[in-house]
């Protein structure tokens, strides 16, 4: 490469985005151990909620007939609806032909079978393996329930044995449903009974150290709806000061919340069917002033709170803003929060996760976002060279490093 010049920078800054490797801190994909939890493949990558949503606009049928096909004939309908009689032009139907390409199939073929056929001759290992390559993915940190009966067994067996999986202690059922919760607890022999009381806080507690050991989670984590607020009536707000933020800071780990999702506004499409509201970022602000000695992730789902949330984490050192979250998770979006965040923060943020649920998708959410997040860089790079401020590459490789994932390690400690 000849020496970095205002002609050659921003295709620089797109080869350092490409080559440096992603710790991807939110994802829905598991490590091989799961088993059936982890998802991959052309019909899992069909069927992606994101996908199911889009085709019951466009082919819209009984929602029992649709639930009732196989995964198979569910990603046939999707396939058909979205691809061969529409434009693929949406991001997750996007997604799905960069996925195709980068495993060496051509998508305009059309013919599913042949793509099937290919897709399935590759063993699960050597698939994981490949993603990871093709995406150049280092980590990824999934998504941990306790409360999940498929998933708690396989954390009762002992840690995860793969390194480039990583946990993430998700807490909505206890957050979120405190009288389920209190029943479920009760069942695994903590001493709960609803009230709230100094036991209940000891178990909750308990219960949450336990599974901190069990998982060694690298943050705790939950997801709120837009009305989230503190101080607020109810359980919630009470749980989070007595027992998350003290087992957190102890644990020594940051606590995540995704704020701002309607959960299912149309039951009938399943994990399809939640929405968005914007939500209150000044809630967010407390809780930083309150507990300084806990760290805070936070990303929220409404466009309208993303401006105040850049502002907010201005104020506090204890937050760490991340990701471009499902529905901000295109092209657009991502680009204008992505120029907020840089322009307020610096490159002090996180600026994407993934989201992945498939374990494929981490192969285009990466490649997409990188590109936009290397553009906009280079846009802010052109910029300060015009002010003098000519980058030099080992600059631009240490802002790669910090944006994929130095951030993040530093944040946690
Ligand atoms: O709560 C979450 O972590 C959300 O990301 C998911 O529940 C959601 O279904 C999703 O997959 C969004 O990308
Ligand atoms: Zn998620």
């Amino acid at each position: 490469m000849p020496e970095l010049s205002r002609d050659n920078l921003r295709e620089f800054v797109h080869r350092v985005a490409s080559e440096t490797p992603v710790l991807d801190i939110h994802t829905h994909v598991y490590s091989a151990r799961f088993g059936r939890l982890l998802l991959y493949g052309l019909d899992e990558l069909l069927t992606y909620h994101y996908l199911i949503a889009e085709v019951f606009r466009v082919a819209p049928l009984p929602y029992e007939r649709f639930w009732g096909m196989s995964k198979s004939e569910q990603a046939d309908y999707i396939w058909q609806h979205l691809f061969i009689e529409h434009s693929p032009v949406s991001e997750a139907c996007r997604g799905v032909l960069t996925v195709l390409q980068a495993f060496g199939i051509d998508p305009k073929q059309k013919n599913l079978t042949s793509i099937r056929k290919h897709l399935s001759a590759i063993a699960r290992e050597t698939y994981i393996d490949q993603v990871f390559k093709l995406s150049n993915v280092r980590r990824v940190i999934m998504t941990d329930d306790p409360f999940d009966d498929n998933e708690r067994p396989v954390w009762e067996q002992g840690p995860e044995p793969d390194e480039r999986f990583q946990a993430a202690l998700r807490i909505d059922p206890l957050l979120n449903d405190w009288d389920g919760a209190v029943k479920r607890l009760a069942g695994w022999g903590y001493r709960v009974n609803g009230t709230l009381g100094t036991s209940d806080v000891a178990e909750v507690r308990r219960f949450l150290i336990d599974w901190v050991e069990r998982m060694s989670p690298r943050y705790m984590a939950v997801s709120l709806p837009p009305d989230f607020t503190i101080p607020e009536d109810g359980p919630r707000a009470a749980l989070i000061a007595g027992c998350v933020l003290p087992v957190s800071r102890e644990a020594g780990i940051p606590f995540a919340m995704m704020i701002g999702v309607r959960r299912s506004l149309n039951p009938q499409l399943r994990l399809a069917g939640d929405g968005v509201g914007a939500a209150d970022v000044t809630s967010v602000s407390r809780l930083c002033v309150a507990h300084p000695d806990n760290r805070f992730l936070v990303t929220m789902l409404a466009r309208e709170n993303q401006h105040e949330l850049c502002v907010t984490a201005r104020k506090h050192p204890n937050l760490m803003v991340f990701g471009c979250w499902w529905f901000l998770n295109n092209p657009s979006l991502i680009e204008e929060m992505t120029r907020i965040r840089l322009e307020l923060l610096g490159t002090s943020v996180i600026p994407q996760h993934s989201d992945a649920r498939v374990l494929d998708q981490l192969i285009y959410k990466w490649s997409h976002s990188r590109r936009i997040i290397a553009d906009v860089l280079a846009d802010k790079y052109l910029d300060l060279a015009r002010a003098g401020w000519m980058p030099t590459e080992q600059e631009i490789r240490r802002d790669a490093a910090d944006l994929f994932g130095g951030n993040f390690e530093r944040f946690c400690g």
